[in-house]
């Protein structure tokens, strides 16, 4: 049996770090419902994401994503690093953005206008400029090239193009940054998407070198693709990077993580645990957007979901489960698995968080604390943060 005190050491160590776009108004392609109190700033994100931490204790990062978070001035990144700090939080992934000028239509670092490549190619590297100034250690690139028609341009030479970019910007990374690659298979492109699977961002990431490591979004697979088989063969491979958790039920949703399958988060946890996944070298971030339910709520719910699948991976009985399978036992390996999937893993949560000095319910204490309240009377005026803002 694991030892129930190694399984709360290791949640009191977990981090997850939470996306700065999840506290701004989000929506569809055909509407974008506004909340009152949404934060303005990327500043006031930072304070929603501090409730965040000060709830869960495991949230202490928060990555940017730029444009959205762009902030002015030659120390802009270096005091809104320092904002965080004094917060208790840390700047986290920057997110690089080439997916919303008008200049992608036929793609960013694939377009065959080599103007629009070197465009998108300066965006990505200064988004490691800003990474030296915010000391974050990774850079995540999704890209939402492709094409739409069979014919439109040449799929092999936009790969050219995109080992092109990537090596120039694999180049440019410092000491102790990493880029992180992430895949989707389809949307905005219909087609052929230009990094549509683990096996192209493996490809790639593999030619880069060891600070290229691929990124696993939750949300970016077909229907019924084994997720957790993916995250165990890139581990195996010193390839898993970082994952962007959220749930989906027919596309890329960006629903909350474990909301549509927790038996699916727990499957990928168990890999993680299992392949030594259970580090920092991997960074477990929420991607995802709030359109219709409370957004500071939400990301306190979906860090606790990631907890709850955590813990029951790591209470998985590694030596019953080893023994049922080299014995060929199918139903006894299967039912070591399920034992640790059916634990109601919420009283040891509790406890876990007692000893590390916050309310054993994250949920309840939010809404005790007031701060739905707070922000709702004083974020008033100005323009909310959302898509493109
Ligand atoms: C693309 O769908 C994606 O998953 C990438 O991570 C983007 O940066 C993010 O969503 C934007 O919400
Ligand atoms: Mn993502």
């Amino acid at each position: 049996m694991t030892a129930v005190s190694a399984v709360k050491a290791a949640l009191r160590t977990q981090a997850i770090e939470t996306p700065s776009w999840a506290y701004g108004n989000s929506g569809t392609r055909f509407k974008v419902f506004a909340q009152p109190g949404v934060p303005r700033t990327p500043q006031e994100k930072l304070d929603d994401a501090a409730r965040v931490h000060a709830h869960t204790g495991v949230a202490p990062t928060v990555a940017l994503h730029i444009p959205w978070d762009k902030v002015e001035g030659a120390d802009g990144y270096a005091e809104l690093a320092k904002y965080a700090q004094e917060r208790g939080l840390k700047l986290g992934a920057i997110n690089s953005n080439v997916f919303q000028d008008d200049d992608y239509k036929l793609g960013s670092v694939t377009n065959p206008d080599p103007a629009v490549r070197r465009k998108a190619l300066d965006h990505l590297l200064e988004c490691v400029d800003i990474m030296d100034a915010t000391g974050s250690r990774d850079l995540k690139l999704w890209f939402s090239d492709g094409t739409n028609y069979p014919g439109q341009d040449d799929i092999r030479a936009r790969q050219d193009r995109l080992a092109e970019a990537l090596a120039a910007v694999y180049e440019r990374l410092g000491e102790g940054q990493r880029m992180l690659l992430e895949y989707k298979f389809f949307e905005p492109a219909f087609y052929a998407t230009d990094v549509p699977d683990w096996g192209t961002a493996y490809a790639h990431c593999l030619k880069l070198g060891e600070k290229a490591q691929v990124v696993v979004d939750t949300g970016h697979h077909a229907p019924g693709t084994n997720i957790e088989f993916i995250v165990a063969l890139l581990l195996r491979e010193g390839k898993l990077g970082a994952f962007d958790f959220n749930s989906r039920f027919y596309a890329d949703d960006d629903l909350m993580v474990g909301a549509a399958d927790p038996f699916q988060l727990f499957r990928i946890m168990y890999e993680v645990v299992r392949g030594g996944g259970f580090t920092p070298d991997v960074a477990f971030m929420l991607d995802q957007c709030h359109n219709i339910e409370a957004k500071i709520p939400a990301i306190i719910r979906s860090v606790m979901n990631v907890q709850e699948a955590t813990a029951k991976a790591l209470l998985v009985d590694g030596e019953a489960l080893a023994a049922a399978q080299s014995s060929g036992d199918v139903l006894a390996a299967n039912a070591v698995l399920m034992d640790a999937y059916n634990t109601d893993v919420r009283p040891l949560l509790a406890e876990v968080r007692e000893e590390m000095g916050i309310d054993p319910d994250p949920m309840a204490a939010y809404a005790r604390s007031g701060w739905a309240e707070k922000i709702i009377d004083e974020r008033v005026g100005g323009t909310q943060a959302g898509w493109g803002a």
